[in-house]
């Protein structure tokens, strides 16, 4: 048997793959086969492919238990996953051969594909990016569990009222049933909060009393690529420990009867929608404990499974800790060996600072997670004294490094002092992690340079390393493009099941670069995905788009980090210029389409505040018949990993154009140059090893580097030059907006005096040299087979992306697992 003959053995064939479908809408769904719709036709073929991601994933977790080798747990509490179904049919190799059993049916795969809910649990780019990494750890046969939460209410869904502003619905995915998890009500833990802590001696304590509550798994099939190895993502559910107090109940308080179990459900409701900013909420702790809590325990009981001795720990599991948001692993697993399983204190610390590892995706000081004391005392009576524990020893250490070095140890202490005290989530995160890493080279290079610069010099270097992030270009690639994907094949005449596990192999592309009937093939291949998107925003919108214009995408969580207004300002900049020109001069102008999405924090009003503009310069700028044709702009709302699919390869060039140093990394630029779109960008993150790949001259770069923009902020502050005499023509933008060209003006006041007045991302610093960079990418797109070579170019050079490359490189360098072939 080989993996692809999953448990239907050798007839996997068209013919009980229809067979297949038709039992399961017959049983599983009690429904009559000729009365059957395309939301019944999916469940019913979701079902039919689990039941072979099922007889995989059972032979990978049995086969892997018997082994029991080194395992890898990335913890994140988010996970973008988007659709299952079609990525399923991809791994599994099964996908033409549905294609050709739901035709049989009746049905159209695509179609069925999409009445698929995205899993949208996670805000943005890290989530995202666990998700990709799910993918790659899988395909390459890497035992990697990843543990999260199962909240009930995923990123909200947006909607744009007609005044322009962000409104924010629930997002209720589990109303349907979900066939790609797999509930293990029998694996159940019990999660401690608040009660007391009684300190024993030899540094051990007993915690009780307090509110217990129970986790639930759910196991969430992760097949790899071609491959039988099929990983597991366990989500945790909250539920009450015992079901209602009975007692109230038949006093007839009913409210009081379900108050507590209530309050046990809410754990796992619904995901927190900031993304980049940090907010101190309680119910948000609860659930970075109860999430660390029960992974940890989970993982403890697997390793005691195997009957090895405890200070083996390390040798057999490493934890990939996803920024800060479970570092209370740390003293989670100190309490663990300490309280329970009776190891000294230094032998125990020393189990804990071999076992996980730490990245950081942001250094901005706004999103750096710190807990009040009194909250986390309050919550986790025994986790503070452990906290206060290793900060006393570690404070004690550094001590011993830089003798009567006050302000040093008050920098590098856990606990920031004053009133309150606050716990520094990335300061023990470090504190008990082997390895540190930012997220691509400039990122972890400023991780390096100032938010962990103490403990560089504490640790030395070697313990602050980079694994710049990637993308799986199974998703990114050869399901949201597959013409491309075809045409890619078809030109390395190597077979698609190679080049999509070893992405280098898109090298072979360069020499077809000029290659006159090759581009014309490429370019009708973007043409194709324009009109894909165009059909899209149609039929979902109905907008009408100009498909023989340049599309120009910006899309992304709106923050000012990002800066989204810069986008809005040079649009505005553009419509004044052509509206002053003559038709005939206008003639001559490139029409360009520019799109935008991306969710706003709800709390956040400037992000919000920057929808409503670009909603309504958009509605001013559509309806201008001067213009019109030459200029359109859409905000496409509800922005999830399904809209990107059709979004990315549909793209000729993507902004990423946040505040030199600012953005970590990005990955969606990373996925636009994949499918052949340029990049517009800042020299930041990772558009740096982006340009360093595909070379410079594909790449359109602009504005300030990272070392000016500090001086820069410095001189905004102290000698503030008014935007009229910095910028002239962005003064002339913002006035228009002021005085209500696109609607009343007086609204954009707070967001437009960001710029006039701190102006902290440095919009004025940045606008003429953003505007000169527009004018290249319209001067190099106006030669036709110029831009269609700069597109295979780049994606011919994107190999470094994939993210089997990045998990490869935490699998050999930190984590030390090593790859299982499942027989
Ligand atoms: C923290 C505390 C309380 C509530 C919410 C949060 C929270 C939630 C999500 C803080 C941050 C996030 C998400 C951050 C994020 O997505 N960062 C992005 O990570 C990508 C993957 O590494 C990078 O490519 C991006 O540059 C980075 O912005």
């Amino acid at each position: 048997k080989t993996w692809k003959e999953g448990i239907r053995g050798v007839d996997s064939d068209v013919p009980s793959i229809t067979k297949s479908i038709v039992n399961h809408v017959q049983t599983s769904l009690a429904r009559q086969a000729y009365n059957v719709d395309n939301v019944g036709a999916y469940q019913a073929v979701a079902l039919s492919v689990r039941d072979d991601l099922i007889a995989n994933w059972n032979e990978t977790q049995l086969y892997t238990t018997n082994k029991t080798p080194k395992r890898a747990y990335y913890l994140s509490l988010e996970f973008l996953m988007g659709r299952t179904l079609d990525n399923a049919l991809l791994n599994l190799g099964l996908k033409q051969k549905y294609n050709e059993g739901v035709e049989k049916l009746g049905f159209n795969l695509e179609d069925i594909v999409d009445c698929e809910r995205d899993a949208a649990l996670g805000n943005g780019g890290l989530g995202r990016l666990a998700a990709c990494y799910l993918d790659s750890s899988a395909t390459q046969e890497l035992p990697v569990w990843g543990y999260g939460l199962r909240y009930k209410y995923g990123i909200f869904q947006q909607l744009i009222a007609p005044d322009g502003s962000q409104l924010e619905a629930p997002d209720p995915w589990l109303n349907n049933q979900n066939p790609w998890e797999l509930p293990r009500l029998d694996v159940t833990i019990e999660v401690r909060f608040y009660g007391h802590a009684e300190r024993l001696d030899k540094g051990k304590a007993i915690w009780s009393g307090g509110q217990e509550v129970l986790a639930v798994a759910y196991d969430v099939m992760i097949p790899g690529y071609h491959t039988k190895n099929t990983n597991n993502l366990r989500l945790w559910e909250s539920k009450p420990k015992r079901g209602f107090d009975l007692d109230s109940f038949n006093a007839g308080d009913y409210d009081r009867a379900v108050a507590s179990s209530t309050s046990a459900e809410n754990i796992t409701s619904v995901l927190y929608p900031n993304d980049n900013t940090y907010i101190g909420k309680e119910l948000r702790l609860k659930q970075q404990y109860f999430w660390t809590a029960a992974s940890l325990s989970d993982i403890m009981r697997r390793f005691k499974n195997t009957g090895k001795n405890i200070s083996e720990f390390p040798d057999f599991v490493a934890i990939q800790l996803n920024d800060t948001h479970p570092t209370l692993a740390v003293p989670e697993l100190m309490r663990l060996l300490v309280d329970e399983e009776d190891v000294p204190w230094d032998k125990a610390w020393k189990i804990v600072t071999n076992t996980f590892f730490f990245t950081n995706h942001t250094v901005l000081p706004e999103a750096l997670e710190k807990w009040p004391v009194p909250l986390m005392q309050n919550l986790l009576p025994r986790h503070m004294q452990i906290i206060f524990d290793i900060n006393l020893q570690f404070l004690q250490s550094v001590e011993r490094k830089f003798p009567g070095d006050r302000d040093r140890l008050a920098r590098m202490s856990i606990i920031q002092e004053g009133t309150p005290q606050y716990v520094r989530m990335a300061n023990l995160a470090c504190i008990g992690s082997r390895k540190v890493n930012g997220v691509a080279e400039l990122h972890s290079e400023l991780v390096r340079t100032t938010i962990m610069k103490d403990f560089v010099d504490y640790y030395g270097v070697s313990k602050f390393q980079n694994v710049t992030n990637g993308i799986t270009p199974r998703r990114w690639l050869d399901q949201c493009n597959p013409l491309l994907s075809d045409l890619i094949t078809e030109t390395l005449k190597i077979k698609k099941e190679v080049w999509l596990r070893d992405l280098y192999k898109l090298e072979g592309l360069l020499k077809f670069a000029d290659d006159p009937t090759f581009q014309k093939k490429w370019a009708a291949v973007k043409q194709s995905n324009k009109e894909r998107l165009a059909h899209h925003v149609e039929t979902q919108f109905g907008i009408k788009v100009n498909t023989s214009a340049m599309f120009d995408v910006q899309v992304k969580r709106l923050h000012e980090y990002k800066r989204q207004t810069l986008n809005i300002l040079g649009v505005v900049h553009r419509y004044l210029t052509l509206k002053a020109m003559s038709p005939a001069e206008r003639k001559k102008v490139n029409p360009r389409v520019v799109f935008f999405a991306g969710k706003a924090a709800p709390g956040y009003y400037i992000a919000k505040l920057t929808i409503k503009l670009i909603v309504n310069v958009a509605r001013v700028i559509n309806e201008d018949p001067d213009t019109k044709e030459y200029l359109s702009m859409f905000f496409l709302p509800d922005y999830s990993v399904s809209l990107a699919e059709i979004l990315i390869p549909a793209s000729e060039v993507s902004q990423h154009i946040s505040t030199a140093g600012t953005e970590a990394s990005g990955t969606s630029n990373m996925k636009f140059c994949l499918n052949g779109g340029l990049l517009l960008g800042t020299v930041d993150g990772a558009n740096i090893e982006i340009a360093e790949e595909v070379g410079e001259s594909n790449v359109f770069f602009f504005g300030h580097l990272t070392p000016a923009v500090e001086e820069l902020r410095y001189k905004h502050t102290y000698h503030p030059v008014p935007v009229e005499e910095k910028c002239p023509p962005l003064a002339k933008v913002l006035n228009e907006i002021s005085s209500g060209r696109f609607g009343d003006g007086s609204v954009y006041e707070p967001l437009l005096n960001t710029i006039r007045q701190v102006d902290y991302y440095l919009v004025t610093e940045d606008f003429d040299s953003y505007i000169r960079a527009l004018e290249m990418v319209d001067t190099a797109y106006q030669d036709r087979n110029g831009w269609i070579k700069k597109s295979i170019c780049t994606t011919a050079k994107m190999g470094k992306f994939s993210s089997d490359r990045a998990i490869m490189n935490y699998a050999e360098e930190y984590w030390n697992i090593e790859q299982i072939k499942v027989p």
